[in-house]
């Protein structure tokens, strides 16, 4: 597995959170958001997720990365 903490700007409330949590599993990887931080760690596969898709999922619900 590998690890990757992400800057995500936009996330406010535990709503978004969820959000960004659920299309991280959409695609297979395992994200832990921390709204005080404003970042996301991500767990994944690399065989399986690459970091473009993990990138799309984030933005696709709203959120940009940073
Ligand atoms: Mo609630 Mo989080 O509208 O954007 S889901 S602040």
């Amino acid at each position: 597995m590998s690890e990757a903490r992400l800057r995500v700007a936009g996330m406010t409330c535990e709503s978004c959170a969820d959000s960004v949590e659920g299309a991280l599993r959409n695609i297979g990887a395992e994200g832990q958001v921390d709204l005080a931080s404003q970042t996301v760690r991500v767990e994944y596969d690399e065989s399986r997720v690459d970091m473009n898709s993990i990138r799309d999922a984030i933005e696709g619900k709203g959120y940009r990365i940073v």
